[in-house]
């Protein structure tokens, strides 16, 4: 088969063994909560850091709170709208995150949320006029109509139905979204611009093969968002979900692995380098990722174009890096660029971990109907359609977090 020549021919899916979670680098089973905590857990991470999502530096840079615009009447008085600028300051330059948040109104108390990053700047996910549009370099899109890599007045709102914000806040969620490209811009630009220059030692022009990529940079900016709910009374820190899909899905299961800050952790339709396994090929491959998006893994992970099977992991692992955390992962019928099967069968196989450490795994044996979701510490579901976010996901995905937090505002799972 040609490396660039994706399949999507179930027949055509090689045999393939995965790595145990529970076995680990010296071949000892793990059979017990404090030696998966202690020792088998950080042997994974640092796998996923060394062979496919780089190294995230140790050293921290300041970051302070450059101003806030409150709005205690946003959306027709349904919710308070804040946005926060955030500071990073390196060594030689500085860099600033917009972070939007529309908490609802009339809530007593911190108020648990969903965070999760945008593709197009924050003016795009609702048409609320007050939002100020990015001066940053954006990608183009027609079906919004951005071009020049320029936010535009008309792409205001241009991805609100991806958002659902009223149906969150109606919910008794609060909703936070930083641009992406404030932390990177998705381009190959050889790691000039975004947060990386930022960590450069001396001499240092570029990450090391190890060190992280764009994805890494977003996962870390997901965490520096964290950092700022902490100073945030009007959030609940223990009730934080991070949310993405698809590139920024890879991304939310990547920063929900090395932050156990996030309590519950969603995937929409995140695919190859986010929750469906590499060693199936089927779809998008390593080799075809890693050929039009170069700068979102580290450059070890070029080792593995059609060498899944060389990997020390594979993405069932990443879920593993969740438990005992709830995890959602959500598929779509129409969606085979992402192998809506390998990112079922990657949370399936991350359930001996989830059981290991007393939460359940996945209890059913194969990847249930479309529309049928299976909510519990795991949860799945296969909607119909093609890759998206919708109103059915944010449904599901509210109900989980109602179900996990105990909110009351919603309905409970059954
Ligand atoms: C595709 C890419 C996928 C997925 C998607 C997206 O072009 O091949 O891995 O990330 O973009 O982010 O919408």
């Amino acid at each position: 088969m040609n490396a660039l020549q994706p399949n999507t021919d179930e027949s055509k899916v090689p045999a393939y063994t995965l790595p145990d979670p529970l076995i680990d680098i010296d071949g000892i089973r793990i059979d017990n909560h404090q030696d998966w905590i202690t020792r088998r857990r950080p042997q994974i991470l640092s796998l996923f850091e060394e062979h496919v999502y780089g190294k995230t530096p140790s050293a921290s840079v300041a970051m302070s709170i450059a101003g806030t615009t409150l709005s205690p009447q946003a959306l027709n008085g349904k919710a308070v709208r804040k946005e926060v600028s955030l500071r990073l300051k390196g060594k030689r330059n500085e860099l600033y995150l917009d972070l939007l948040m529309y908490l609802p109104l009339g809530q007593e108390g911190p108020v648990p949320l969903f965070v999760g990053l945008n593709f197009h700047g924050n003016y795009t996910i609702h048409p609320d006029r007050e939002l100020a549009l990015t001066g940053k370099w954006v990608r183009n899109s027609e079906r919004i109509g951005t071009t020049h890599n320029q936010a535009s007045e008309g792409a205001r709102g241009g991805f609100a139905q991806k958002w659902a914000v009223e149906r969150i806040l109606e919910r008794g969620y609060g909703i936070a979204t930083l641009y992406c490209g404030d932390l990177d811009p998705d381009y190959d630009d050889g790691f000039q611009n975004g947060v990386h220059p930022l960590f450069y030692g001396a001499g240092q022009t570029m990450p090391a093969a190890n060190e992280w990529g764009t994805i890494g940079a977003w996962a870390w900016g997901l965490s520096r968002v964290m950092d700022y709910f902490e100073l945030d009374d009007s959030v609940d820190q223990q009730r934080i979900a991070v949310m993405g899909h698809s590139r920024l899905g890879k991304t939310a299961l990547w920063a929900g692995a090395q932050d156990q800050r996030f309590a519950l952790v969603i995937s929409n339709n995140s695919g190859c380098g986010g929750a469906a396994l590499s060693r199936r090929r089927f779809g998008e491959t390593v080799a075809l990722i890693n050929d039009r998006f170069p700068h979102w893994f580290c450059r070890n992970f070029r080792q593995y174009n059609e060498n899944e099977q060389a990997l020390p992991v594979d993405q069932h692992m990443l879920i593993a890096l969740i438990a005992p955390r709830p995890v959602y992962i959500a598929s779509a019928e129409q969606d085979l660029w992402c192998d809506p099967l390998g990112e079922f069968l990657a949370l399936k196989h991350a359930g001996p971990v989830y059981r290991l450490l007393g939460t359940g795994g996945l209890e059913v044996a194969v990847k249930p109907p479309v529309g049928q979701p299976v909510l519990d510490t795991m949860a799945y579901h296969m909607r119909p359609g093609e890759h998206d976010v919708t109103a059915y996901d944010w449904e599901r995905y509210l109900d989980f977090a109602d179900y996990h937090f105990g909110h009351t505002t919603g309905k409970a799972m059954p």
